[in-house]
């Protein structure tokens, strides 16, 4: 024998309570040519509890659809000059109207006619003259799906609100990953991607394009004798030279260390020469305050410059490196292409 009752429990088990019927009221609009049957209805519903509002016509309750953008819309079909079936077709090919619930009032319409009214969007029908505990009770129907349709909307918003954040998040992170965190300045990982960018554009457009690698001089003795703190306080200070003295069109990043990278675009030999120098020059002038610094912060330079682009921009900074070295060897403070 089948034990249908345990077998039923099993398969459905039960989340929680059946719901009780929701008993805060409903924003209603209700349509009817038939002014006298429009007061009585309306009457009862405010009685029911629901907050009522009345229109003669389907004109007017567009209208009021979109300025009270009601709950749940009861409408009689034969109206004049649009019926209820005209407005049900406006309002369901518009944004406002898809999900608004809408019950339709008929009288002597044929079974093809109803068919037709649900083909154009009526969720329920309610036969006249109205008995209004049927009436009642499928507006509560209407508001389990109303209320569905509302739980819906608010989980769409969370998860636009949650996308937006991870977006926000990522943005930040993005910023963080290729920021230097002392100095403020784009750190080496952007630098190589920017320098990967900027190299393909002056390749395709023919323009020169140079980078400058600059390193500080004996930075070492700085850390060494008045310790890292204040060793990066030169960092920081230098840095902000670096900046005042190039372009704004010039890429100024940390390479690392004490060693900092500029990329020039659309910028010769010449030109990246004479960004070098300002920038030297401005450092050896202007000097850190309140560090009793053992000698004068200095920047070597190794400049280069691609004009044919035939080689990659790795080559680009291995030559500028080539050119630091020299000018390394052979007594720093100085630019060398
Ligand atoms: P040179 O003129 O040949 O470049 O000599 P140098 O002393 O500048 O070069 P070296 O490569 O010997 O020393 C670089 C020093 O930079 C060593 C390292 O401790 C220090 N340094 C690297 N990064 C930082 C940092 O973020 N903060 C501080 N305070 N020091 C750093
Ligand atoms: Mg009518
Ligand atoms: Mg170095
Ligand atoms: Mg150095």
């Amino acid at each position: 024998l089948i034990d249908i009752k345990t077998d039923v429990r099993k398969a459905f088990p039960k989340v929680k309570a059946v719901q009780e019927p929701v008993l805060q009221g409903l924003d209603l609009l209700l349509v009817d040519d038939d002014p006298l049957m429009l007061t009585r209805l309306s009457k009862q519903l405010v009685s029911a509890g629901h907050r009522v509002e009345t229109c003669r016509d389907g004109a007017s309750a567009l209208k009021q659809v979109l300025e009270h953008k009601p709950q749940l819309l009861i409408t009689d079909w034969r109206m004049k000059p649009m019926d209820g079936l005209a407005l049900c077709k406006i309002l369901r090919s518009s944004e406002i109207g898809t999900n608004l619930y809408i019950i339709m009032l008929t009288s002597a319409e044929t079974e093809d006619e109803l068919v037709e009214a649900f083909d154009n969007g009526i969720d329920d029908y309610v036969t006249k003259p109205v008995n209004l505990k049927i009436l009642l009770a499928r507006i509560r129907a209407g508001q389990r799906i109303a209320n569905m349709q509302l739980a819906l909307e608010k989980d769409k918003e969370d998860i636009q609100r949650a996308n937006a954040e991870l977006a926000t998040a990522n943005r930040r992170l993005n910023i963080m990953a290729n920021t230097d965190i002392l100095t403020g300045i784009p750190n080496r990982r952007y630098a190589l991607s920017r320098l990967n960018q900027e190299w393909e554009t002056a390749k395709r457009y023919k323009r020169p394009i140079s980078v400058l690698v600059l390193d500080l001089d004996y930075f070492k003795t700085v850390n060494d004798t008045l310790g890292h703190d204040a060793g990066d306080e030169v960092l920081v200070h230098s840095a902000k030279l670096m900046k005042s003295a190039a372009r704004a069109s010039d890429i100024v990043c940390r390479f690392g260390g004490e060693e900092f990278l500029v990329i020039a675009t659309n910028t010769d030999a010449n030109a990246s020469v004479l960004v070098a120098e300002r920038i030297r020059k401005l450092i050896q002038t202007c000097q850190p305050k309140n560090l009793a610094l053992p000698r004068r912060i200095t920047v070597s330079i190794g400049v280069a410059c691609s004009v044919g682009h035939k080689t990659g921009w790795n080559e680009l900074i291995k030559f500028a490196d080539q050119a630091l070295y020299q000018v390394k060897s052979s007594g720093r403070n100085a630019t060398q292409l």
